[in-house]
C-alpha cells in the first residue's frame, strides 16, 4: 500500500499514510490482562480488558500481513527496581506492590513471566518491544528515535489500559508531532466509565489529542 486512504474516525476521517504509520500496542501484558496478574490482584476485572484481545489479534495479522510496522511497549521496571520511583511502589497502600512475589512472578519486572505480552499476541522476532518504566511509551525510552529513523509520522495505537497507559502515550506523541488514531474496539479500561471519558477526551475540540476509530474501519482499508 502505497497511497493514502481515508479512515472513517471522529472527529473526521483520518488521512492514513500506511508507509508512515506504526501500529502501536501498548502493554498488553499477563500482568494487566490475566486471572492472577497485578491488575486482578488489585481487584480489577480482567474480563474488561480481556475484550480487546480479540479485535487486536485481527487487527495484528491483517496489519501484518500487508507488511507495515508494528511496535510494542511493555510496562515494568528492571529486577534490580532502580527505575522504580518510591511513590510509584508504594502508592495504593496494597499488600503486594511492583517487584514483589505473585503468581505469575515478580510484579511488573522485566523477564518475568507477568510481565511479558500475552501469548495471543505475542511479537514477532522483528517486532521492536519498547520496555518502558513510566505509563508513557515516550518517558525514558527511545521510542521517539526508532520512529524518526524509520520515518513514521501517524500511529495507530491499541492496548490497555485507556485511560492510563494509552492516554499518555497519545498525550506524549502529541506534543512529538505524530497523528494519534485510537481504535476504540482494540483498548480497554477496568472501568467501563473512563473507557467512554477516555475516548471521548481524545476526539473532542475537533481532536484535540487525534482520532477514534473501530478496528473494522481499518480493516475496510487493508482487506
Ligand atoms: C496501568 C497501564 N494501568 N498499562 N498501566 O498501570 O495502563
Amino acid at each position: 500500500m502505497d497511497n493514502s486512504a481515508m479512515i472513517e474516525a471522529e472527529p473526521y476521517s483520518f488521512e492514513f499514510f500506511p508507509k508512515q504509520c506504526a501500529l502501536l500496542i501498548i502493554d498488553m501484558q499477563r500482568d494487566f490482562l490475566e486471572d492472577g496478574g497485578f491488575g486482578a490482584m488489585l481487584g480489577n476485572d480482567v474480563a474488561q480488558l480481556r475484550r480487546t484481545i480479540e479485535p487486536n489479534r485481527t487487527l495484528l495479522s491483517t496489519w501484518r500481513a500487508a507488511g507495515l510496522l508494528v511496535i510494542h511497549t511493555r510496562e515494568g521496571h528492571r529486577s534490580d527496581l532502580r527505575d522504580l520511583p518510591l511513590t510509584k511502589k508504594i502508592r495504593g497502600q496494597n499488600r503486594i506492590c511492583i517487584g514483589d512475589v505473585g503468581p505469575m512472578g515478580r510484579i511488573l519486572v522485566r523477564g518475568e513471566p507477568g510481565h511479558d505480552i500475552i501469548p495471543e499476541l505475542y511479537p514477532l522476532p522483528n517486532e521492536s518491544i519498547i520496555d518502558k518504566p513510566g505509563k508513557g511509551a515516550f518517558y525514558a525510552t527511545d521510542l521517539h528515535v526508532i520512529l524518526q529513523n524509520l520515518n513514521i509520522k501517524q500511529l495507530i495505537i491499541t492496548g490497555v489500559t485507556t485511560e492510563v497507559c494509552v492516554h499518555t502515550t497519545v498525550r506524549e506523541a502529541n506534543d512529538r508531532g505524530y497523528d494519534c488514531l485510537v481504535l476504540e474496539d482494540c483498548v480497554g479500561s477496568y472501568c467501563p466509565e473512563f473507557q467512554t471519558a477516555g475516548l471521548n477526551m481524545i476526539k473532542a475540540q475537533k481532536g484535540i489529542f487525534g482520532w477514534v476509530s473501530h478496528s473494522a474501519k481499518v480493516l475496510a482499508i487493508l482487506g
